[in-house]
């Protein structure tokens, strides 16, 4: 209750903040995207997970402002990095309820207008149980978005009851396997035989394969060599403020 009475403003008073998380392409070995995520810092309670307060705002109905303040603050330091010939792209979780309240199309478009950040470069996370929820809007809406020229990953793929034959229906650009996932690819021959399917079934819809949590260098041999193009994890890099982003782009990463 006292998280629900708080929440409200808590952006405008400076207690959250976005990190970043390093996505690195494995063929280029380099990172060339960051997926953005939220933290609370309650000024009595301390640090609150965005597992506990993204469903409090969606229930206070606050996810939209909350949502826009996370994308417009995670956009205009993404526009800071320093880049090779490509600049960074920027993942922005999105949750259901954001999707089923029709304002997501408004304040995607609003935030790129107001930063500039170019629209191919935004990749809006979905779970696959918002994508294929029920609401007819949902997928105008997501084709909306995409007419824009923004990217859409599937989150999570492999936990909730994802099926190949979705992939191809499903309007998106980008799969991100789900830690579940990864975390046995390097020694159970199933998993990376299920790992190579998917990547192969990717590859051939014209969708990019991010392997997330990665921890281990031979879950990462066993990506690379199941040809998986992209990683995110704790070995690679963990979540960071900006300035430590900088500093590791500047190292040359
Ligand atoms: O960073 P961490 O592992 O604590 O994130 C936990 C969950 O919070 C993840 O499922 C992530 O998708 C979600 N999350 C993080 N940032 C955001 C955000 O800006 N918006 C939404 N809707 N969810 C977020
Ligand atoms: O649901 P989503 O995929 O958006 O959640 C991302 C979450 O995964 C973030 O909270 C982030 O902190 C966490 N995460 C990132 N890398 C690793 C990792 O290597 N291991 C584990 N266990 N969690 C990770
Ligand atoms: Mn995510
Ligand atoms: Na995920």
């Amino acid at each position: 209750a006292q998280l629900r009475e708080d929440l409200p403003g808590a952006w405008d008073r400076g207690e959250l903040s976005v990190l970043f998380q390093p996505v690195v392409s494995l063929s280029e070995r380099r990172v060339t995207g960051v997926e953005a995520l939220l933290r609370w810092q309650h000024p009595r309670l301390g640090e609150v997970p965005p597992a506990e307060f993204v469903p409090i705002a969606e229930r206070a109905g606050v996810i939209g402002e909350l949502q826009r303040w996370a994308l417009e603050t995670a956009a205009e330091a993404v526009l800071t990095l320093p880049h090779g010939p490509v600049p960074l792209r920027l993942g922005v979780n999105i949750s259901a309820s954001h999707v089923a309240a029709r304002t997501l199309v408004r304040d995607v478009a609003a935030v790129l207008q107001a930063t500039g950040l170019a629209p191919e470069r935004l990749i809006l996370e979905i779970t696959e149980a918002t994508l294929m929820s029920e609401g007819e809007h949902v997928t105008v809406d997501i084709e909306a978005l995409r007419l824009m020229g923004v990217h859409v990953a599937l989150d999570d793929f492999g936990t909730g009851r994802s099926s190949l034959a979705h992939l191809t229906r499903l309007p998106i650009d980008v799969l991100k396997l789900d830690h579940a996932f990864v975390l046995r690819v390097d020694r159970d021959p199933k998993a990376r035989a299920l790992c190579e399917s998917v990547v192969a079934i990717a590859g051939a819809l014209g969708l990019d394969v991010v392997a997330e949590g990665v921890e281990t260098p031979a879950q990462l041999g066993a990506l690379r060599a199941a040809g998986c193009g992209f990683a995110q994890g704790f070995l690679l890099a963990r979540p960071m403020r900006l300035l430590d982003l900088v500093g590791m782009l500047d190292e040359g990463a």
